[in-house]
């Protein structure tokens, strides 16, 4: 807990999300190494840079993932009950989803993420485009304890987590997301989940640093918003992007390199940085399928499909909630 928060809070009047955002900027920027969460690579203009990065060749997932979900629509919907809700985790652009959508019966759809004004936004369309669908938008922080709904009481249960979003937890925190879906969802609950597997690392490499620079500019755009949001006085361009594949841990390493020894204020502190002195501001895992099933499996929930693309490049389970 960071002593200065309720005096950061009333000297710069913040609004909740902004004064966490505030407390744990200053907390990770003060731990050796330096680091920063990557949910805060969000805002609008990181969540456009994201949307962007999703269309690059380089960047498999996305597109991988929605071929899958196209393809094996039918097989989905098979095991999925008629009239379940389905509960997103981190709900943000809804293009994967619309496709279960289209593809299953659901009786409810409950998207859950912290950015309260997109998610009304997203939920409107969505009623537009589906209106035979109950759309219950849930603002909050999916990796805590929530309440669903009391409309869909009586529904089955079915969670959503595509993209590979479980990679930026480490394994014991992906541990602790899957056992606190099992316990939001409930007993005899589904979940489909979206898994990036191991590969060529020089794939995984392209994959991060792509030609025309976006993901770096993603990257760098956290430091932007600490200026933007916290009266930051960080210089970009004396930072430096940096992804790495970390075979060891089975992960990509993001980083920003500071260029040169300099120092940097946030809310009247002061950071010192040495040349070359990293900020690791995300972790990628990449998962073989046997890693992720004995992860699953620990968590309270058992494998019943498995899909992935026909390179083996990305996957996409059916998981069934465990007795
Ligand atoms: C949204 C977390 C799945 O890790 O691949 C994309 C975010 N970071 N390029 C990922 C990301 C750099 C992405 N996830």
């Amino acid at each position: 807990m960071n002593v200065h928060a309720p005096a950061l809070a009333e000297a710069h009047r913040f609004d909740e999300q902004t004064s966490i955002f505030a407390d744990d900027v200053i907390e990770h920027l003060s731990q050796h190494p330096k680091r920063l969460s990557p949910k805060y690579f969000y805002d609008a203009a990181g969540s456009e840079l994201f949307e962007q990065i999703t269309r690059l060749p380089e960047y498999y997932p996305t597109r991988t993932e929605l071929d899958i979900l196209r393809d094996r629509g039918g097989a989905i919907s098979a095991i999925i009950p008629s009239g379940s809700a389905l509960v997103e985790f981190g709900a943000g652009a809804t293009t994967k989803v619309r496709l279960l959508l289209q593809q299953c019966a659901f009786g409810a759809y409950v998207p859950v993420d912290i950015s309260g004004d997109f998610l009304q936004a997203q939920a409107e369309a969505l009623r537009h485009d589906f209106p035979a669908l109950d759309v219950y938008p849930v603002a909050a922080d999916f990796t805590a304890p929530f309440l669903l709904p009391e409309a869909i009481a009586a529904m089955p249960k079915v969670g959503f987590f595509p993209g590979s979003t479980l990679g930026n937890f480490e394994p014991q925190e992906a541990r602790a997301f899957l056992r606190s879906a099992r316990d939001i969802l409930g007993r005899g609950a589904q979940m489909v989940i979206g898994v990036d597997l191991e590969k060529d690392e020089r794939v995984l490499y392209e994959a991060y640093n792509d030609k025309a620079g976006i993901t770096a500019r993603f990257n760098l755009n956290v430091l932007q918003r600490i200026n933007r949001e916290l009266g930051g006085n960080f210089d970009l361009s004396a930072f430096t992007h940096r992804a790495i594949y970390n075979g060891d841990h089975h992960r990509i390493e993001m980083h920003l390199i500071s260029r040169k020894a300099q120092s940097v204020r946030v809310l009247g502190r002061s950071f010192a940085f040495r040349a070359g002195e990293s900020i690791h501001t995300e972790n990628s895992y990449k998962y073989s399928l046997e890693r992720f099933t004995a992860l699953a499996r620990g968590s309270g929930w058992t494998p019943r499909e498995t899909w992935t693309d026909s390179a083996g490049m990305f996957s996409v389970h059916a998981l069934q909630a465990s007795d």
